[in-house]
C-alpha cells in the first residue's frame, strides 16, 4: 500500500539494495529556510559533499502528491524557486497533500517519515524545531519532537537555535526519551555558535562510536530516533552576543506583527539574516555542508 505513495529515486534504491550508506536530506530547508538562489545552490552542494563522502544523498519532498526519497536536480531547483508557495509539510499535512495531489517541503517530522518508509537510518539537516519560547502559553511544541521520539531515523543537526527555548527543548527530548548526542563536545551547540552553556546528554567523539549507539538502539527494539549535535566549525562560529541579540529582536517584531504557528520559523530566519547583514546565512550554509559530512560518515558506520 505504502508503495502506491512512495517513489524511491532509482540511484537511492540501488544504493540500499546494495547496502550503500544513504544519507537523507529535507526540503523546508530549501522552499522556507533559505532564499532563491542560495536555497538551491546549497542543496546541490549538500549532495555533492554527501557523495564525495561515498554516500548517496536523497533529498525528500512530497510533488504532486507522490512521497519523493531522492530528488533531481530539476525537482530541487523547482522547489528552491517556488519558495513559500510551496505548502510547508509536518505531519498533520501529509495525508491530505497526497490526496489531493499537492506539492510538499518536508520538515524534519515529514523527512524522518519518509525517510523511514524508505529505509533510510541517517538524515542531516541544519537546525531542528523545538519547544518555542513563551511555549508555556502558546503549546508551541515543534512536531519535530514527537517525530524525533516515535520513529527510528538519526538526525544530525547543529543544536537548537536561541529562537528557541533551549533548556525546555531539552526536557522535552528527556521525557520522550531521545538520546542528545554531541559530537565532540559537552556542550549542546546553539547552531549559529557552539555554545549555549548547556549540557549534551553523551559526548561521542567519532562516528563509529555513535553509529554503534544507534544500532544497539534498534536491537534494543526501541522504536525512536536519535539526536546528534554537530557543532558549526570554529571558523564560522557566530559572536552569541550578536546572534543573541538579532534573535531577541526578531522574536519581539514576529510578536507585534503577531506571527505565530508554522510560519514563526521561516519569519525569524528571514528576519536574522536581515539584522545580520546575511552573516547568519553564511553561517546557515556552513553548518549544513558540516553536518551534511558527519551523517554520510555516520551512515558509511551503520552499513
Ligand atoms: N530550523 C532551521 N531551518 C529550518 C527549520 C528549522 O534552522 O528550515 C525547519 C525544519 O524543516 C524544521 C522546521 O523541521 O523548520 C520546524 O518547524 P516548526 O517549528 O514549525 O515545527
Ligand atoms: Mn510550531
Amino acid at each position: 500500500m505504502l508503495e502506491t505513495h512512495l517513489d524511491i529515486k532509482p540511484e537511492v534504491a540501488e544504493a540500499l539494495r546494495a547496502g550503500k550508506p544513504v544519507v537523507a536530506l529535507e526540503s523546508t530547508i530549501i522552499s522556507h529556510g533559505m532564499p532563491y538562489p542560495q536555497n538551491v545552490e546549497t542543496a546541490l552542494r549538500v549532495e555533492q559533499v554527501i557523495r564525495d563522502e561515498g554516500a548517496v544523498p536523497a533529498t525528500i519532498a512530497v510533488i504532486g502528491g507522490r512521497l519523493k526519497a531522492g530528488l533531481t536536480e530539476e525537482e530541487i531547483e523547482y522547489l528552491g524557486k517556488k519558495g513559500l508557495e510551496i505548502t510547508k509539510a509536518s505531519r498533520r499535512d501529509l495525508a491530505v497533500l497526497v490526496s489531493r495531489g499537492q506539492d510538499g517541503a518536508t520538515t524534519v517530522t515529514t523527512t524522518m517519515m519518509i525517510a523511514h518508509m524508505a529505509g533510510i537510518k541517517v538524515f542531516a539537516t541544519g537546525g531542528i524545531g523545538g519547544v518555542h519560547r513563551g511555549a508555556e502559553k502558546t503549546m508551541d511544541i515543534s512536531a519535530d519532537l514527537e517525530e524525533l521520539a516515535h520513529t527510528p531515523v538519526l538526525v544530525v543537526c547543529a543544536g537548537a537555535k536561541a529562537i528557541l527555548d533551549l533548556p525546555l527543548t531539552l526536557e522535552y527530548l528527556e521525557t520522550h526519551g531521545v538520546p542528545v548526542i554531541g559530537y565532540g563536545t559537552e556542550e549542546l551547540p546553539a547552531f549559529y555558535s557552539r555554545q549555549s552553556g548547556l549540557k549534551v546528554d553523551y559526548r561521542m567523539d567519532t562516528p563509529e562510536e555513535i553509529a554503534a549507539a544507534m544500532r544497539t538502539q534498534t536491537e534494543l527494539g526501541m522504536a525512536g530516533g536519535m539526536l546528534v549535535t554537530n557543532p558549526i566549525p570554529e571558523a564560522y562560529s557566530m559572536d552569541p552576543a550578536v546572534i543573541n541579540k538579532a534573535i531577541d529582536q526578531a522574536i519581539e517584531e514576529m510578536e507585534a506583527l503577531g506571527i505565530h504557528g508554522k510560519e514563526c520559523t521561516p519569519f525569524l530566519l528571514a528576519k536574522v539574516k536581515d539584522i545580520t547583514g546575511g552573516d547568519s546565512l553564511d553561517s546557515n550554509i556552513r553548518l549544513v555542508f558540516n553536518n551534511a559530512s558527519l551523517a554520510a560518515k555516520i551512515a558509511k558506520a551503520l552499513v
